[in-house]
């Protein structure tokens, strides 16, 4: 089993996870900066004031991907660093460090996948309005330009927005995550406006003004009800329902999607919550809605449905004992399969998945490896999963492994290891976990080391809930 010629793997991380140095380069404070600040938000009172120090050490770093084997590396640049107000004023010193890591990375050959805005909103536009304001899209443009005109000339690959729903669903409405507000719906229909602006002007602007032919998208969450069987009717079903708006909240694909897809709102928005759009709502849909060269997934569990009364999609019974994650996330490997599947098959465009990991209780063993078994099987499955669906014809064309190190996991402060290298975060040490020599034999081989799914009984067994003989066409 292999994935397709020039299939794309990777690694990701985001700047205010990894980088600290929040006062190098002239950076402004973010939101989060802020938000880390106020006692009782974070864990801890954990902060990303130093975090992995990959500011400080982004060579060592890029040297442990090359050793890995990662043809392409998914970061983000701290909009605070290259504009420390957010706007006006760049950071020449900001922008000459993203210059160097894009150089180490090219001089390592590893592919930079460059995301412009993962959740580090400069504190000063805040200040200003944030995203309620309606210059916030061309606040982003203009810092989007700073960054093109920049890094252009050696980067193709651009994500603007990471996880719209977590940011502003987080961020804005429930206020687990910076910068904590608890706003009524009607707010959030003109953030949620003002964020597909901003996703809009930004992608407009790389490609009129990219050095190299850039290839775009963008990279929100994935929320993806899977059937329980293969079964027409319950897949038909599962895909409504993925599709679907049911709640007055955030936490859906379509709100975020079809503007900046199909160039049009859903209908559950505009009957519900349609009052709220700003005025001229309509023009801007031309510009929200860009051509896009992928749809990036950020895909980490999905729910299970089967068929229920007048064949619509209920929730099936949750397993006692499923598998979780440390974060206690449920392992739903068929969300690798489904999801690419659902998406492609409404959005028509390449699938990239930009996130796919777990939270894992690692630890350094008495023999100074990092023992992750957990990492290596939770991917495994992912990945069958992925190929699976390659195979039924969907367009995918990289995987991009969450997360590269161990890292700041915003309200869960240090407590969640995403990484697949482990990191000491008292001295900084680096010490690749197993699954990442593992990672980089599915690398070199290009999946062959993946037993297919559902054969080689005993290494590929079932989840509690997982019912491969039947989800197998
Ligand atoms: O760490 C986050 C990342 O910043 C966004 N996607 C989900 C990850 C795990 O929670």
């Amino acid at each position: 089993m292999s994935f397709p010629t020039g299939f794309v793997w990777g690694a990701g991380t985001s700047a205010y996870q990894i980088e600290g140095g929040i006062d190098k380069h002239g950076r402004g404070p973010s939101v989060w900066d802020a938000f880390c600040r106020t006692p009782g938000r974070i864990k801890h009172g954990d902060t990303g004031d130093t975090a992995c120090d990959h500011v400080g050490r982004f060579r060592a770093d890029v040297a442990l991907m090359k050793e890995m084997g990662l043809g392409a590396y998914r970061f983000s640049i701290a909009w605070p660093r290259v504009m420390p107000d957010g706007a006006g004023a760049v950071s020449e010193a900001g922008l000459a460090f993203y210059d160097r890591l894009v150089d180490e990375l090219l001089g390592a050959g590893i592919t930079p996948h460059v995301t412009l805005f993962h959740w580090d909103y400069p504190l000063a536009l805040y200040r200003r309005g944030g995203w309620l304001n309606p210059s916030s899209a061309s606040w982003f443009a203009e810092y989007a330009r700073a960054v093109v005109d920049r890094l252009s000339d050696r980067v193709c690959h651009w994500i603007t927005i990471n996880e719209p729903q977590v940011f502003i669903g987080h961020g804005h409405f429930t206020g687990e995550h910076a910068p904590g507000l608890h706003l009524p719906m009607p707010e959030i229909v003109r953030i949620v406006h003002n964020v597909l602006r901003a996703h809009g002007l930004a992608a407009r602007c790389i490609r009129e003004n990219a050095q190299t032919k850039p290839v775009i998208g963008w990279a929100p969450v994935g929320i993806v009800s899977s059937p329980l069987r293969f079964d027409p009717g319950e897949i038909e079903a599962a895909r409504v329902k993925t599709f679907a708006i049911e709640r007055q909240d955030v936490w859906n694909n379509t709100w975020f999607n079809d503007p900046v897809l199909l160039g049009t709102y859903p209908q559950e928005i505009l009957s519900t919550l349609g009052q709220h759009l700003p005025d001229g709502w309509e023009r801007d849909l031309e510009i929200i809605q860009q051509p896009m060269d992928f749809l990036g997934l950020n895909l980490y569990q999905g729910s299970r449905v089967t068929l229920g009364d007048g064949a619509v999609a209920t929730p099936a019974r949750q397993e006692v004992g499923r598998a979780r994650t440390a974060f206690g996330w449920n392992i739903t490997p068929e969300v690798l399969y489904w999801g690419p599947r659902f998406f492609f098959d409404r959005y028509k465009l390449p699938i990239v998945i930009t996130e796919n990991g777990l939270a894992n209780l690692d630890w350094v063993g008495l023999d100074g490896r990092v023992q992750d078994p957990q990492r290596i099987d939770y991917t495994a499955r992912h990945l069958q999963h992925l190929l699976r669906a390659i195979r039924d014809g969907v367009n995918v064309g990289g995987y991009f492994h969450w997360s590269l190190l161990d890292n700041f996991e915003w309200a869960e402060g240090y407590d969640q290891r995403f990484g697949l290298v482990y990191v000491d975060f008292a001295t900084q040490q680096r010490i690749p976990k197993e699954s990442a020599k593992w990672y980089s034999e599915v690398i070199r081989t290009n999946g062959r080391n993946l037993a297919p799914l559902g054969e080689a009984a005993g290494s590929v067994r079932t989840l509690l809930g997982e019912r491969p003989e039947e989800a197998r066409p």
